[in-house]
């Protein structure tokens, strides 16, 4: 039973359970206000219990082949491609994402599934030549043991799969702490690992809040935390891990993210790029764009036609079709966009499009309730240090900022930023691609492209604020792995490298 008195539990070394706290929360509909279910709300004890259980449960675990705990998963992918209607519908009920995106989240879910399952049967690790010709010499990796995973509400199938296909395959075991406002696709995870047979302990889920997350980063049993989310946290996070001696941790961040577009790119292609980049998700992506950075010889045309997108785009029902975007996630992210939109305006830029407040029949019947926005689009100067233009908003603002030298020029104000997630340039000329391709301070970066969108058999992960050098996606494997360098004697004599003398 995942349900005590309608209220769904966690899931703790193979049961269902209240947990130790009296609390619950519910998961609303941000499109609609409709509540979708309530649930258990976890506290340091459940996170405890769940870790403990993990931490037992691996000393088994990682004595399976990586073959056999990718069968496993193997179930879990039928799962999500079987269910794949279904499950879009809950995503896009429960964060709004328009339902394309709804559906596109659990795609992305069972191609990190794929991957991670299918690299079971990869070689792993390395051979490595020798200077003694009678020593064999490898790299090998070892699970390292208790992975907590911390995931964001805006990609609440796909995220965690990021985080929990690779560990798992790997040998780690799991306690997942999903964010508050997705609990339901979190529950429906849990679910699948239940129906998969995993054992007991293997994969653990406690719902919950922030405090929940801290017990998880607290826990000296922990011995990998990742997350995904927020600039704030994420550093708390890594600062708090960096100082204890054998633990880790894999952060990925927000991004004040551009796109350059230079004197000779093709504005179709540009146009629909940023529109997509900017407006896709409601702006609420790591890795929207938020800043348009402009040749002047084609910023009257792109202005014009970029304009009429933001004026034009569909705000409404994320279930419809027709949508291009849905609503903002929760009212404190409505205030939190509306405060910087303000504060454009006070910093003096040129306001080009403001539907923050949308008409009201803009507003689908029955969603009076949604947070809803539309695009914030404004002109600012490129050189100009404001807030706005350098601080992340996460939703549908974004800035048209002109340069009118050369590609290094762009590339200085697309840098710009304490960020370095994602970045897309626009031109038809290879040397200014290239040169952003080498220049660009990102860990995404798209040629002719909209700056979403990344395929989970690429690392994904930023520099500066955006990251703290251990990339999301494929490359987890360097946060949830330990490398031993293992090297062995075929012969009866020590001999050394490096020409040190082995005489007694
Ligand atoms: C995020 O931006 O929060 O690259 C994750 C993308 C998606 C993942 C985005 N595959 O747009």
């Amino acid at each position: 039973m995942s349900r005590d008195d309608g209220v769904y539990q966690h899931y703790i070394d193979g049961e269902w359970t209240d947990g130790t706290g009296e609390e619950t929360f519910v998961s609303e509909n941000p499109a609609n206000g409709e509540e979708l279910g309530e649930f258990r709300r976890g506290t340091e004890a459940d996170v405890e219990r769940a870790v403990a259980a993990a931490d037992e449960a691996f000393e088994e675990w990682k004595e399976l082949s990586h073959i056999d705990r990718a069968e496993y998963l193997w179930d879990i992918y039928h799962e999500l491609k079987e269910r794949h209607e279904e499950l879009g519908e809950i995503v896009t009920m429960e964060c709004g994402k328009e339902i394309s995106e709804g559906k596109a989240d659990v795609t992305e879910a069972w191609h990190m599934v794929e991957w991670a399952a299918g690299d079971a049967r990869h070689p792993k690790g390395d051979v490595v030549p020798s200077e003694i010709p009678s020593k064999d010499a490898y790299m090998r990796r070892k699970p390292r043991g208790v992975v907590g995973c911390i995931t964001p509400w805006n990609f609440p199938v796909a995220i965690p799969f990021w985080h929990m296909a690779v560990a798992l395959v790997e040998g780690n075991t799991v306690v997942f702490k999903p964010a508050e406002q997705t609990p339901w696709c979190a529950q429906i995870l849990a679910e699948m690992f239940e129906d998969s047979g995993v054992p007991d302990g293997v994969f653990n889920l406690v719902q919950g809040f922030g405090d929940a997350g801290n017990a998880i980063v607290e826990d000296d049993r922990v011995d990998t935390v990742l997350f995904t989310g927020s600039a704030e946290v994420g550093h708390k996070i890594a600062g708090k891990v960096g100082g204890e001696p054998g633990k880790l941790a894999a952060c990925e961040m927000g991004g004040k993210n551009g796109i350059v577009i230079t004197e000779n790119a093709d504005l179709d292609v540009a146009v629909h790029s940023a529109t997509m980049s900017s407006f896709k998700t409601t702006g609420q992506r790591c890795v929207s764009s938020e800043r348009l950075i402009v040749h002047e010889d084609v910023y009257d045309e792109f202005k014009e036609r970029f304009v009429e997108n933001a004026r034009s785009v569909a705000v409404g029902d994320p279930l419809d079709e027709d949508t291009f975007m849905g609503p903002l996630i929760e009212p404190e992210h409505k205030e939190k966009v509306s405060k910087y939109n303000q504060l454009a305006k006070d910093e003096g830029v040129n306001v080009l499009v403001d539907r923050e407040e949308l008409d009201a029949d803009e507003i689908p019947e029955g969603h009076e309730d949604g947070h809803w926005v539309g695009p914030f689009v404004y002109e600012a100067d490129a050189k100009a240090d404001l807030r706005c233009t350098h601080e992340e908003v996460f939703g549908p603002h974004v800035a048209l900022l002109k340069y009118s030298g050369d590609i290094e020029e762009a590339v200085e104000i697309h840098n710009d930023t304490d960020y370095g997630l994602a970045g897309a340039i626009i031109s038809e000329d290879y040397r200014q691609i290239n040169y952003y391709r080498d220049n660009a301070e990102v860990g995404l970066a798209y040629g002719n492209l909209p700056c979403i969108g990344a395929e989970v058999q690429l690392p994904f992960g930023g520099v500066k604020k955006s990251g703290n050098g251990y990339p999301s996606a494929r490359e987890v494997i360097e946060a949830v792995t330990e490398r031993t360098a293992w090297t062995l004697n075929n012969s009866k004599d020590i001999q050394m490298a490096q020409g040190l003398s082995a005489d007694i």
